[in-house]
Order: C-alpha cells, then sequence, then structure tokens
C-alpha cells in the first residue's frame, strides 16, 4: 500500500538522526540542500503560474527533490543524464538555468542550454514513457566505444516499468554490459494507478535480477541514501556493469495541473508522507550535525525566492519560439522531407494551455 512507510535502506530518519555513515561534507549537503529548496521553490512558482494561464502544462516534483538531487549530484560533469518530464531538480543540478527550464514551459526554448555547453550532456526530456531507457543504454555504450570514461544514469518512473522500452533497455543493458546506471523514482502512481496496480512484483529493485544484474530499494526522501546507492551504480557502470536503483519516494502534488488527485488517493495517505518530507529531513541533519541557523535558513529561503522570481521575469522576455528549431538534431543532415514540413509550420503558433 502506499500509504506504508517503505521498509528500505536509509542513512538519515525522517527526523534527522544519523542511521549509517554520510559521506557528504558540510558544504556538498549544504549545496544539496540549497538545490532541494530552489527546487520547490520553482515548483510552487511554476504551479502558480500554470493558474495564470502563463505557462504551460506542468508536472509538479514536490516530494521527490532528494531523489532528483541526490541522483543528480552523484553524476560526473562528463556524464549523461536522461531526465523525465518531472525531472526538473535534476536540471537545475545539473547545472541548467532556472530561465531554460521555464523557456519550455512557455514554449519558446528547448532544454538545450547553448549559455552552458557543459548541460548538454542532459538530455531534453521524452514524453513517450520510457524511450529515454533505450537511448541512455545506447549513449553509454557508445561512450564505452569512443573511449570516454562518461557513464550514462536514465531516470523514470514506476509506470515505466511496464513500458516495453523498460524491458528491452534493461535486457540489453544486462547482455552488452552497458555503462549505465537505472535509477526509478517509485512515487507510487503512475497518474492515477497505483503500485499495486502497476506490477505484482514486491519491488521494482527485484526486477534487475531477471536481466542480471543486481538492483537495490532505497527510501527516496533520504538524499544521502540516495546519492550514496547512485554513486555506487554509477561506479559500476563505469566498470561495464549495469544497475537498477529504486528509490521508494512520493509525488505530494498532483500528476500534472490538469490532474485532480483527490479522486483517486486519501488525504490520510499524502499527510503519512507529508511527514517523510525530504527536504525538511536534510535541513534536520543540518540542524543537529553542522548548526544550522534560522538566519542560515532565512537567508537561503530569500535568495530561493528571488532566484526563481529573477528567472520569471528573464523567462517571459523571450522573443517567441523558434518553429524552425523542431527539425534540428532529428537528423544529421536536413532531411529530403523537411524542407517541405517547415513551409507547413507556422511561424507563431498558439500554445495550448
Ligand atoms: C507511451 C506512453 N503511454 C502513456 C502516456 C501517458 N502518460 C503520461 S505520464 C504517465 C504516467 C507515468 O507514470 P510514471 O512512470 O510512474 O512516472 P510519474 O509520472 O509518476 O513521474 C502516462 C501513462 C505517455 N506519455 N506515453
Ligand atoms: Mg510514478
Amino acid at each position: 500500500m502506499a500509504s506504508q512507510a517503505p521498509d528500505v535502506t536509509q542513512v538519515v530518519a525522517p527526523d534527522g538522526t544519523v542511521d549509517g555513515d554520510v559521506e557528504l561534507s558540510a558544504a556538498d549537503v549544504t549545496e544539496i540542500y540549497r538545490l532541494q529548496v530552489l527546487a520547490r521553490t520553482f515548483d510552487e512558482k511554476a504551479v502558480s503560474l500554470h493558474r495564470q494561464g502563463r505557462i504551460g502544462t506542468y508536472a509538479p516534483l514536490q516530494g521527490q527533490e532528494a531523489a532528483q538531487v541526490g541522483a543528480a549530484y552523484a553524476l560526473s560533469e562528463n556524464d549523461y543524464c536522461f531526465p523525465t518530464y518531472r525531472d526538473h531538480a535534476m536540471y537545475l543540478t545539473r547545472g541548467h538555468s532556472l530561465r531554460n527550464v521555464l523557456l519550455h514551459l512557455l514554449g519558446a526554448g528547448n532544454y538545450v542550454d547553448r549559455e552552458d555547453p557543459g548541460s548538454l550532456r542532459t538530455f531534453p526530456p521524452t514524453i513517450p514513457i520510457a524511450t529515454q531507457l533505450p537511448h541512455a543504454v545506447g549513449v553509454g555504450m557508445a561512450a564505452d566505444y569512443d573511449g570516454d570514461e562518461a557513464v550514462a544514469l536514465a531516470s523514470f518512473g514506476d509506470g515505466a516499468t511496464s513500458e516495453g522500452d523498460f524491458h528491452e533497455a534493461m535486457n540489453f543493458a544486462g547482455v552488452y554490459d552497458a555503462p549505465v546506471a537505472f535509477f526509478c523514482q517509485n512515487n507510487q502512481y503512475a497518474i492515477s494507478v497505483p503500485m499495486e496496480r502497476q506490477t505484482a512484483s514486491a519491488t521494482i529493485a527485484q526486477k534487475a535480477e531477471a536481466y542480471g544484474f543486481d538492483g537495490v530499494r532505497i527510501d527516496g526522501n533520504d538524499v544521502f541514501a540516495v546519492y550514496r546507492a547512485v554513486s555506487e551504480a554509477l561506479d559500476r557502470a563505469r566498470r561495464g556493469e549495469p544497475m537498477l536503483v529504486e528509490a521508494v519516494t512520493y509525488r505530494q502534488g498532483a500528476h500534472t495541473t490538469t490532474d485532480d488527485p483527490t479522486q483517486y488517493r486519501d488525504r490520510s495517505e499524502v499527510e503519512a508522507w507529508a511527514e517523510r518530507d525530504p527536504i525538511e529531513r536534510t535541513r534536520e541533519y543540518l540542524e543537529s550535525e553542522h548548526g544550522w541557523s534560522e538566519d542560515d535558513e532565512r537567508a537561503l529561503r530569500e535568495e530561493a525566492e528571488r532566484r526563481v522570481a529573477e528567472a520569471v521575469e528573464a523567462a517571459e522576455e523571450h522573443d517567441g519560439f523558434d518553429t524552425d528549431a523542431i527539425f534540428d538534431h532529428v537528423y544529421a543532415d536536413e532531411h529530403p522531407r523537411h524542407p517541405a514540413q517547415r513551409e507547413q509550420v507556422p511561424d507563431d503558433p498558439e500554445v495550448d494551455r
């Protein structure tokens, strides 16, 4: 049941007490906490912008900050990252600007941050569920053939594990020892479909066994456990050993801004998971272990609010969408049909909100 506390590996308990070894320095934990708070501040703003008709449909990440920041933080700069449409905090952690993430939501950008070439190793999200997983395996293998040290992190949801692409990617990775880490954010739902209707497996982690590699199940609201498990998966990937990490977490908000979760889940379940909030846990750890003060907290929150407000202003000053850009990067060379298709796309399409 989605309301039960997950039986999973933890490093820091919900009240901030330490259960295991924390491998991160005070500076790293502070940076991770800053990114978590920035992500939630951005998320709240994005939901509000959608309600005001200022951005398109938005998939909220609230509740999944530890999973997204912890996993992306474990990557080296050169590694490849394949986030989902909900993984806005992964983009921020990988160095994408808030403005750049917003531009996509405004229909005026495509996740390519030209100001930050390093961020090009983070792929745009795919909307068809699980299609990024074979891509991640292929990119990891291509990097290996090129003698590049980089490995790939493939992010996906619990619902994605019912797609053929998930099984094809896992199978291929197992057979060819692909340098890829599979990272599942099990947020308990695929839109309105709960975990127990998604799979008859007791866990998602155990699915790895069928493909010949290891899977682990961790508390996805414990950023320390996420960082440790994904770091290990990436280390193994560098040795040509794929691994699956199942991060057990919860989507606190709606599936998207067009969804009403009160139709399919109880308030008591949402309240139980709020007790396990991933941001409060990191803060409690910082308070008890590193003397994090109220002044530190206030300054951090003010900075997050300011940065989000500035990004909204900067993004709303965009020059419109370059419709020609949808043809970019589809083929290495211009496809013979593209010139005619370019003619058919209006210069300034109405964005469907
Ligand atoms: C191939 C495909 N089928 C159906 C959909 C519609 N759809 C969009 S999100 C979603 C649920 C995905 O759930 P999950 O993988 O758990 O990710 P989450 O949204 O919970 O982050 C579905 C079915 C889609 N986008 N692509
Ligand atoms: Mg899900």
